[in-house]
C-alpha cells in the first residue's frame, strides 16, 4: 500500500474567480457519504493519532496549511497540505497525525462512510498489530 496519493483537481477559473467541483467516482474515487471540516485549530495542537479500519477519505486544505503525517506501520511520510486544488487520499490501514496548523487552516475531509467510532484504531500498538495481521 502506497503511503500517499495526491489527487489534483481541475480548477474552473474565469475573471470572477475559481471553482472546484468534487464528484463521487469522478475526482473523488468513492461514493461520498460524509463531509466534515476542521478549523480554528491552534498551531501547537496536534490532531489525528489514529487509523481507520475501513474508511476512505480525501482531505483538502481550503485555507492556510497543515502537515499530514502518514504511517503504514513500516514507513512514515509528512505531506504539507496547502492547496485548494490538491487532495490527499487516505485509504487502507494508515496511521495519521495532523500537525503545524496555520492560524487560518481550514481542512475539509470527504469520506466514504458515516461517522463510526468503532472504525477507529486510536492506539498505536494496536495499529501495528493490525498491520501485521493483514
Ligand atoms: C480523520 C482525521 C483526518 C463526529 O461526531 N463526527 C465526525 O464525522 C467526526 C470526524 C468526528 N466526530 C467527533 C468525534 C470526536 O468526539 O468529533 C470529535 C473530534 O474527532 P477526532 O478527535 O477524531 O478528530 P481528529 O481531527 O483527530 O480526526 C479527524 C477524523 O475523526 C478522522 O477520521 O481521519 O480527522
Amino acid at each position: 500500500m502506497g503511503l500517499t496519493e495526491l489527487i489534483e483537481f481541475d480548477v474552473i477559473g474565469d475573471d470572477r474567480g475559481n471553482l472546484v467541483s468534487l464528484e463521487s467516482f469522478k475526482n473523488i474515487p468513492f461514493d461520498i457519504k460524509r463531509v466534515y471540516y476542521i478549523f480554528e485549530t491552534k498551531h501547537e495542537v496536534e490532531r489525528g493519532f489514529h487509523a481507520h479500519i475501513n474508511l476512505e477519505q480525501v482531505a483538502i486544505c481550503l485555507s492556510g496549511s497543515v502537515d499530514f503525517i502518514l504511517d503504514n506501520g513500516q514507513s512514515r511520510k509528512t505531506v504539507l497540505l496547502d492547496s485548494r486544488s490538491k487532495g490527499i487520499l487516505i485509504k487502507g490501514l494508515i496511521w495519521r497525525e495532523m500537525k503545524n496548523f496555520s492560524k487560518d487552516a481550514v481542512v475539509v475531509v470527504i469520506a466514504n462512510n458515516y461517522y463510526d467510532e468503532s472504525d477507529y484504531i486510536r492506539d498505536y500498538h494496536k495499529f501495528l498489530a493490525s498491520v501485521k495481521n493483514t
